[in-house]
């Protein structure tokens, strides 16, 4: 077994030909290095006279978003290896398929998704995605359901736990969405015209309070295995497909971050349209497709979760007359707090979105990072009173309209 360094391309070449079934023993395979993301390598490695294809991604002992000077362990790579395989069980067809994972190399083989685009892109290019609510849906309800003390013996559950502890991703996601963003943090980062903006979400102790709390959630909920980073780049699709990647921040945590993950980018998307959408009755358009997106993922998460619950619920106690929708009350709530922090730490934290970002006019920009601050901060004060996906759709169309 060879010891952990960083692959070159022909390594992965050599790797990718001892994965059974992919290639010919003869093929001249092609390996390029493609990876555009915070923290890893991913190699694309393809036999250009099949088009047979793998990917291998590997991690890096470092965030490469910031440099060697940033540690990271490369456990990422095994928990995310083993959240792909559960998750592939657990919603069949929503996932890639993991043809090997080397725990040493900090490696996963998987399947290639290049005919599907990642989300973001896609959005940004003007897609739709008829199919996504109902895949999202299945993915949130059956992987959260079925790795829940609901639906899971809570014995089993506890052992999940143990091999899902993710100390270091977590205190990224600690950090970067509970933390920085609420103070003058050297890591965070924003356009000069948000000076008075940022110094705004620093100064408001109401919002820190409600911050506080959903931060404390994140600590401590142990509810349900988390994908951890839910949002529209790491979800390949076409209009046909869906298939959720990059699980490398999975935990046990609350089961309304990773609704509120999707929220949250839909709705940053959302608030990007100006530049995206120049023409206004087309932009109206194109905002009711990503409202009405977010209300069916809703209505289907609500509904799945309930149906797997009624179906296959292992908690006797669970089926008390009024539990049932105090939870699922209290997920919509939670989806709201988390989807508003996700927000905000795009706009002034460390890392950002390119549906906001990659808007050129400087005004435009800045147009679309307030409305996002104005949504998002409206979504974590009003998370604990929330009642009805309405609102959340309601808070974003106040906020254009302001
Ligand atoms: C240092 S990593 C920055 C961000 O990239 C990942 O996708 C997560 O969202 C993380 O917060
Ligand atoms: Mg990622």
């Amino acid at each position: 077994m060879s010891s952990y360094h960083p692959l070159t391309e022909a390594e992965a070449i050599e790797i990718a030909k001892s994965v059974p079934g992919v290639f010919n023993a003869d093929a001249k395979l092609v390996s390029r290095e493609i990876g555009d993301g915070n923290l890893n390598l991913v190699f694309h490695v393809s036999d250009p006279a099949t088009n047979a294809s793998l990917i291998l991604k590997q991690a890096l002992p470092y965030a490469k978003v910031v440099g060697e000077s940033w540690p990271l362990t490369l456990d990422r790579a095994r928990i995310e290896s083993e959240a792909l395989i559960l998750q592939e069980k657990l919603a069949p067809g929503l996932v890639p398929k993991v043809y090997v994972n080397d725990n040493v190399l900090a490696l996963t083989v998987m399947e290639d998704l290049s005919d599907h685009v990642i989300m973001r892109r896609g959005l940004i290019e003007g897609g739709t995605y008829p199919k996504f609510a109902e895949d999202i849906s299945d993915f949130l309800a059956r992987t959260l359901f079925f790795t829940s003390d609901l639906g899971l013996n809570q014995q089993e559950k506890k052992g999940l736990v143990r091999s899902f502890v993710n100390p270091e991703l977590c205190k990224i996601t600690e950090d970067l969405i509970f933390d920085d963003p609420y103070t003058n943090s050297p890591n965070n980062s924003f356009d000069d015209h948000l000076k008075e903006d940022a110094q705004a979400l620093w100064d408001d102790s109401d919002l820190h309070f409600e911050v506080a709390l959903l931060r404390e959630k994140f600590l401590t909920h142990a509810q349900a295995l988390l994908h951890g980073d839910l949002h529209t780049g790491s979800i390949f699709i076409t209009p046909e497909s869906t298939k959720v990647i990059d699980p490398e921040f999975a935990f046990y945590g609350p089961i309304g971050f990773d609704i509120g993950a999707i929220f949250a980018n839909l709705l940053m998307h959302y608030a990007a349209q100006e530049h995206w959408t120049p023409d206004e009755a087309t932009r109206r358009d194109r905002r009711a497709y990503l409202t009405n997106t977010i209300r069916d993922i809703w209505a289907g998460f609500d509904r799945k979760f309930r149906e797997l619950w009624n179906e296959n619920g292992v908690d006797r106690i669970s089926r008390t007359p009024g539990y049932q929708d105090d939870y699922m009350n209290r997920l919509l709530k939670d989806a709201f707090g988390f989807a508003g922090a996700k927000i905000v730490r795009r706009i002034v934290g460390l890392s950002h979105v390119a549906d906001i970002d990659k808007i050129p006019d400087a005004a435009v920009r800045a147009k679309a990072q307030r409305l996002s601050l104005a949504i998002g901060t409206s979504l974590i004060k009003r998370n604990r009173n929330a009642a009805s996906i309405e609102e959340l759709i309601g808070i974003a169309e106040s906020a254009v309209a302001a």
